[in-house]
């Protein structure tokens, strides 16, 4: 899980997460304010509201071919924003032996 706080003009960068480190499947959780996500797929480009206290789930084509961004601006559809923070919740990708020993340990 991570923590990102976002003050009023801060943004993040149009991206996938990293394919190599994180499973399919993400969850956001918004705490605070509102904000607006890019979600861009060239030529595709749309804007989501993430409201406070939204969930947002990536998976599938959403999570590996769209990237997803936030600009760096100080509002959104003419509302100012405050701090934003979000969880971002994922699931690292194994290397096959801890899978296999964690698989055993389950049993
Ligand atoms: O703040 C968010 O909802 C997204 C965070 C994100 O994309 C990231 O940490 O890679």
């Amino acid at each position: 899980m991570i923590v990102n706080e976002y003050v009023p003009g801060q943004g993040i960068f149009p991206h996938v997460d990293d394919v190599s480190s994180f499973e399919d499947g993400i969850v956001s959780l918004s705490l605070g304010s509102a904000i607006c996500m890019d979600l861009i797929k060239k030529p595709e480009a749309r804007e989501g509201l993430l409201k406070r206290r939204s969930v947002i789930a990536f998976h599938g084509k959403a999570r590996y071919e769209w990237r997803h961004g936030i600009r760096a601006r100080k509002e959104d559809r003419g509302v100012k924003r405050g701090t934003r923070v979000s969880l971002t919740f994922r699931k690292m990708r194994l290397p096959e032996p801890e899978k296999q020993k964690l698989a055993e340990e389950s049993k």
